[in-house]
């Protein structure tokens, strides 16, 4: 099947949904259950922006990582079919190109993403890729590379159901001391913006121009296009 075109040039639409940091399948069922309401059409929407970090772990060109979170992976498949799908991926789900062939993904090194959004010029990426260190950089880098994950398979019996534990066990949920300084110094790589949207930071909060959006595994709410507003909200 050709890969779905994206209908509306970049246009975030009225009605647009945005989760981010759903650290599924650790931190709650939300992001299934919100994937299986679409499924049901119980929830409508005319957009899904899965703005990173969905998935506490997850990237492709490995089947035993897929087999913990095989459900919510085969409903985004599907929905991906007949609804405009944008995933910014995170710092924990990446290299997802292999398995989600009809939504549009944008690695790290792609972000961040222009859109229009009313008459507004609004930049969106994952949120990890400003005003962090170069070691931090090269990590990525590293990661985010097929060989690497190619290379890592055959410890992977090893090293998956071990990260996967550290990971379900990990706090995640934090304030963040000093965000306004960090908000400056992000809003300073985006070139003339009218908005930024990120997650990453599950703080849920505007700063001025800047929005940070809550985490489905934190605040439990998400991000919805209301009236032309970028309204915060559990469904
Ligand atoms: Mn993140």
């Amino acid at each position: 099947m050709p890969k779905q075109k994206v209908s509306s040039q970049r246009t975030i639409q009225e009605g647009a949904i945005f989760i981010s940091d759903a650290h599924y399948p650790h931190h709650g069922e939300a992001f299934l259950d919100i994937l299986q309401r679409l499924e049901r059409g119980e929830i409508q929407t005319p957009q899904l922006f899965l703005m990173g970090d969905n998935f506490d772990l997850l990237f492709g060109y490995n089947e035993l990582i897929q087999r913990y979170a095989s459900e919510a992976i085969r409903l985004l498949q599907t929905l991906s079919q007949h609804l405009e799908i944008h995933y910014f991926e995170g710092n924990h789900d990446f290299c997802l190109a292999p398995l989600f062939p009809h939504i549009h993904l944008y690695p790290r090194k792609e972000q961040p993403l222009y859109f229009q959004w009313n008459n507004k010029r609004v930049g969106l990426s994952h949120g990890d890729r400003y005003a962090t260190g170069w070691v931090y950089h090269l990590y990525s880098r590293l990661l985010r590379n097929r060989r690497t994950l190619e290379w890592l398979k055959p410890f992977e019996g090893w090293i998956i159901p071990h990260r996967m534990k550290r990971l379900a066990q990990k706090e995640i949920c934090h304030s963040f001391e000093g965000f306004s300084q960090r908000v400056e110094a992000i809003l300073a790589e985006y070139e003339e913006v009218d908005c930024v949207i990120e997650g990453h930071f599950h703080q849920a909060k505007q700063e001025g121009k800047y929005y940070s959006l809550p985490s489905l595994a934190c605040q439990g709410s998400v991000g919805v296009i209301e009236e032309g507003q970028l309204r915060f909200k559990v469904l």
